[in-house]
């Protein structure tokens, strides 16, 4: 018997998101931040952040003369931003936009070397230097990227001239690494995600032994950075060796049960261990990722499903340390957090891995993006202080607008290929079952059924499936119950249903033989008041908004006075209001009401300042920074 039911591969492609919230956030990215983001990457925007990325390849590939510029990983950026449109060209035909990503893709082609090698910085500025830093070199990340893009553009498009470069790559780098040859694991674990999906687009195996050899590599010998860094003698930029956590090479990584260190890094690394636990049915490997999962969701995340408590090594500290006004909480760590919630998922359909992965989308990645599409964050906090966010020492990291571009562009464009890709995360399919994780309005061409999905989330608690089966035989449709949801209440043509007894680990188990079925769910999205653990410091003493998997944050473009000057009452009364104009047109925001303590001369008082009763306002924190400048707070003092 296998240890896990395999889950069939979902294509993007076969889901398709035209309207609803998510085809809103999908046009946006269409018409605005993938055409933004090529003029960024071609250096066509004034005032931006200078990218070169594009440059990069072409001066490699000897079309144009002059210098690299950028990150050593520079390359990765191009990657993202293809795999995002390959996914949009599925959504959205675009011939204009298809040949102009042709063009790129033959620039990359031209930078390759006849070996298979391709990095642009060291091709272009270190040759001598190839895969001797694997610490801070970033060359097997850049081709993990490739590989996630090659994959990406020939399943949408049909296209293969990219996925010859990444194979010409991945042979290069399977010629150089693994068992009997040299040894080494990526500084920043990636290139296993994008070996894994270079095997199931081609179905050699040698692909998938070699993210096996690096994830297993990782941790047998602690010291690797260290010793590579003395034999070489050279550094890029200073990454400290010792830290071995910071790289997870602590440990071998089924030895590992904390998530530590660089939170990106880290939960790559998991992802592409749950991946290869599915595919290799490796049951140990799939128990240290529970392990790794729970710590980081019930120790270390942030309410918006954040993750990274500190700047230095953008990075995990200790458990519920959780630091509003100085959180790094990293866009692409919440892509990540995604990509592994959706492993954990076909691995194990608990519902409660679908909540922290709807938490993620709505909160913690959707904040990195500006309404517009044109400006994105890097660091998500949950608090910000006019004066002293992005100005005082310790606080330089916390902006509260978002730029038009970064030095260090890594999160903008994997927004895009996540949000592009979304589709993805909505299904699992095993064997006779389908599960149905995110009420997203799409049309679905799954195996065993066709279904189209009207839902109001994340405002209302009311989906419809229509069903047209493609078989004859029964299966069941498991459909996620969500953990804010109130009174589930499941019709099916026409008819309630009684699912009580179906019910496993927050999924309801309708078993029939689907034909043209109407299936309805409706469930009410309570405003609820949250309290964090005692243990978490710097939310003692408040309260926080959901509602569905919306979480809410004050602004001040919306009160009067500093945000810390509020209180909120204990018995507090909370509606819900539809913002009718401005840039939050159409969000759902929150009336509630509060308490703001009046001002004094003195700093230090024996008795509680005099408060007065206001009516505040709380808006989802996906939209903040959006309008004026000034405070943000998600964790309100209660009194
Ligand atoms: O190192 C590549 C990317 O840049 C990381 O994932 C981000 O955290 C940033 O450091
Ligand atoms: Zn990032």
């Amino acid at each position: 018997m296998k240890a896990f039911i395999p889950a069939k591969r979902v294509k993007v492609k076969n889901i398709k998101i035209t309207e609803g919230f998510w085809g809103d956030i999908q046009n946006v990215i269409i018409k605005e931040a993938i055409p933004y983001q090529e003029k960024i990457l071609k250096d066509e925007v004034a005032g931006a952040e200078k990218s070169h990325a594009i440059e990069n390849f072409k001066i490699a590939a000897g079309i144009s003369n002059g210098e690299f510029y950028g990150t050593v990983f520079q390359d990765s950026d191009v990657s993202k931003w293809i795999e995002g449109v390959a996914y949009s060209l599925s959504v959205k035909s675009d011939p204009e936009l298809e040949e102009r990503t042709d063009k790129i893709i033959s620039y990359i082609k031209a930078a390759q070397q006849e070996d298979g090698y391709l990095n642009t910085y060291f091709i272009i500025k270190e040759p001598e230097h190839k895969w001797q830093n694997l610490q801070e070199g970033h060359e097997l990340y850049c081709a993990g990227h490739l590989f996630e893009a090659a994959a990406a553009y020939y399943e949408e498009t049909g296209k293969r001239e990219l996925l010859d470069v990444a194979i010409r790559l991945a042979d290069h780098i399977d010629r150089r690494f693994g068992d009997d040859k040299i040894s080494g694991i990526p500084g920043h674990p990636e290139v296993e995600i994008g070996l894994m999906k270079l095997y199931f687009i081609t179905g050699n195996e040698k692909y998938k032994k070699l993210a096996s050899y690096f994830v297993e590599q990782r941790g047998q010998d602690p010291d690797f950075f260290m010793k590579e860094k003395q034999n070489r003698g050279w550094t890029l930029f200073h990454m400290d060796p010792y830290d071995r956590e910071n790289a997870q090479c602590h440990k071998p990584v089924r030895e590992q049960d904390e998530a530590v260190g660089h939170c990106v890094r880290a939960v790559y690394l998991y992802t592409a261990m749950a991946g290869l636990a599915m595919e290799t049915e490796d049951v140990t490997l799939y128990e240290a990722c529970k392990k790794l999962w729970n710590n980081i969701v019930r120790k270390k995340m942030y309410i918006t499903g954040g993750i990274g408590s500190t700047a230095r090594g953008e990075a995990f500290t200790q458990a519920y340390d959780l630091p509003n006004d100085t959180a790094y909480a990293e866009t692409c760590a919440s892509v990540a957090m995604v990509m592994f919630a959706k492993q954990m998922l076909d691995l194990d359909p608990d519902a409660s891995y679908a909540d922290i992965m709807e938490r993620e989308l709505y909160n913690g990645v959707m904040g990195g993006m500006q309404l517009d599409g044109k400006g994105f964050f890097y660091v998500n906090p949950l608090e910000t202080v006019r004066g002293i966010s992005g100005e005082h020492f310790g606080f330089e990291h916390v902006l509260t607008r978002r730029p038009k571009w970064y030095a260090c562009a890594c999160c903008p464009p994997n927004l895009v290929r996540l949000f592009m890709s979304v589709g993805k995360y909505i299904w699992t399919e095993k064997k006779e079952i389908i599960y149905s994780h995110l009420f997203i309005s799409q049309t679905a061409e799954l195996e065993k059924a066709k279904i189209q999905v009207d839902s109001k989330l994340p405002w209302d608690g009311d989906v419809t499936f229509k069903i047209a089966s493609k078989t004859e035989e029964k299966w069941t449709l498991a459909v996620r119950i969500p953990e804010y949801a109130e009174g589930f209440q499941v019709i099916c043509n026409g008819e309630e249903v009684n699912y009580k007894s179906t019910i496993s680990k927050g999924y309801i188990y309708l078993e029939r033989n689907w034909g043209e079925d109407i299936l309805e769910i409706h469930f009410g999205l309570n405003i609820k008041k949250v309290y964090a653990n005692p243990q978490v410091r710097a939310d003692a003493g408040c309260v926080a908004f959901i509602r569905g998997p919306i979480v809410y944050c004050f602004e001040q473009a919306d009160q009067r006075e500093s945000l810390h000057k509020y209180r909120i009452p204990k018995d507090v009364q909370a509606e819900t209001m539809v913002c009718k104009e401005g840039i939050l047109k159409d969000l759902v925001l929150l009336k509630v009401s509060g308490m703001c303590l009046e001002e004094s001369d003195d700093l230090y008082m024996t008795q509680m300042p005099q408060a007065s009763n206001v009516l505040l306002t709380a808006i989802p924190y996906f939209s903040w920074g959006n309008r004026a400048k000034g405070d943000m707070r998600v964790w309100m003092p209660e009194k």
